[in-house]
């Protein structure tokens, strides 16, 4: 059917291509298997820069560090993951840094919404000092976090009507719209201030609830709705672009500490090599994977600067309550540098 032969076709943008392999050939320090589980789909950046991960351990182990990757959650979702790398039954996985929070709080910070304006200022924010030490925060919780890269910005869908201000969230005389939300205490509230009514749910679970109408919605990136097939129950977006959510590559402490310090190098190099290839490839995907939604059938409604003002000005409650607790500081610290590159 036509719906099936364009699926089909152009699945990915015209992507870069990953930066050409460097770095020396490491010595040779025996063989490692890597089984790295991620969450989304085998066209996703996610998995694209997975895959250029696996290449570059690959070609400079000689052969000797392999990468097994397993997409579309069927190791678990990001807190399952998690939890396996914890145990050492999981070697890397590549979760949101909202379900995160539960190892390092201040990755909550992420979380507040219209906190990073542009795609600038959130890799500035990323590249900084302080993401840095949020990585590192995560020693001695049986998790090596290795990099930052971008999940994006999160966009509303769903399936029972075009969504361009608050009140069409919380739906006045209808009822909210139940939407389904990260495992974040953040993101629970930003949807109840808007009227919404959120449930925690696993992304794996996502698509066959919003078939079977136990949501009506969800929110995440474009290229993640695409690769992830919601548009098929899905007929409408919002470009609210209210939440940038970047990914992090981690692995399991257990499996760091097994491997020689010169592995270890390789690692930590390629993790940052394939983080910078995943980012760029995530901003090629986004104009293009809401193009490729509309084309699919998706009602897509752009909201100009009021409008997303309007969103805005009606989730100030979720900083009044969980400024304090993230921290005023680490807030600040994290606007300055956001200012800075918007200065740049
Ligand atoms: C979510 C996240 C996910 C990812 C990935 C599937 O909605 O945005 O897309 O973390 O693991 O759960």
């Amino acid at each position: 059917t036509f719906g099936v032969a364009l699926s089909a076709q152009a699945q990915t943008p015209d992507l870069s291509e990953p930066p050409a392999i460097d770095g020396d050939v490491v010595g040779d320090h025996g063989s490692v298997t890597i089984r790295m589980g991620i969450g989304l789909a085998e066209t996703s950046p996610q998995y694209l820069s997975s895959q250029y991960f696996a290449d570059i351990l690959e070609e400079r182990s000689e052969g000797r560090i392999t990468v097994n990757i397993f997409p579309n959650s069927q190791l678990g979702d990001d807190v399952q993951m998690m939890e396996m790398l914890q145990t050492g039954t999981l070697d890397m996985s590549y979760p949101s840094s909202s379900p995160a929070t539960t190892y390092v709080e201040e990755l909550a910070v992420f979380d507040l919404p219209f906190l990073l304006p542009t795609r600038d200022a959130a890799v500035a924010v990323m590249n900084s000092d302080v993401a840095q030490g949020m990585l590192d925060a995560f020693d001695g919780t049986g998790i090596k976090a290795l990099a930052f890269s971008e999940n994006g910005y999160r966009q509303l869908s769903n399936s029972a009507r075009a969504v361009e201000s608050p009140e069409d969230v919380a739906g006045m005389d209808v009822g909210g719209l139940t939407i389904r939300t990260m495992e974040n205490p953040v993101h629970l509230s930003i949807w109840q201030t808007l009227g919404a009514n959120p449930t925690p749910m696993a992304f794996g679970e996502l698509f066959s609830a919003m078939e079977q109408g136990v949501v009506d919605g969800q929110e995440n990136p474009w290229s993640t709705i695409l690769t992830s097939n919601f548009h098929e129950v899905q007929d409408y977006g919002s470009e609210t672009r209210h939440v940038y959510t970047p990914f992090i590559m981690m692995m399991s402490e257990r499996t760091w500490d097994r491997m020689d310090p010169e592995y270890q190098e390789l690692v930590q190099d390629a993790a940052r090599q394939s983080a910078a290839y995943e980012i760029q490839l995530s901003t090629e995907y986004d104009d293009w994977a809401r193009e490729q939604l509309e084309e699919r059938g998706m009602q897509i409604t752009r909201l100009d600067d009021e409008q997303i003002a309007a969103f805005q000005e009606a989730v100030q409650p979720v900083y009044d309550e969980w400024a304090p607790r993230i921290g005023e500081d680490l807030i600040e610290q994290i606007q300055g540098i956001v200012e800075e590159s918007m200065n740049d």
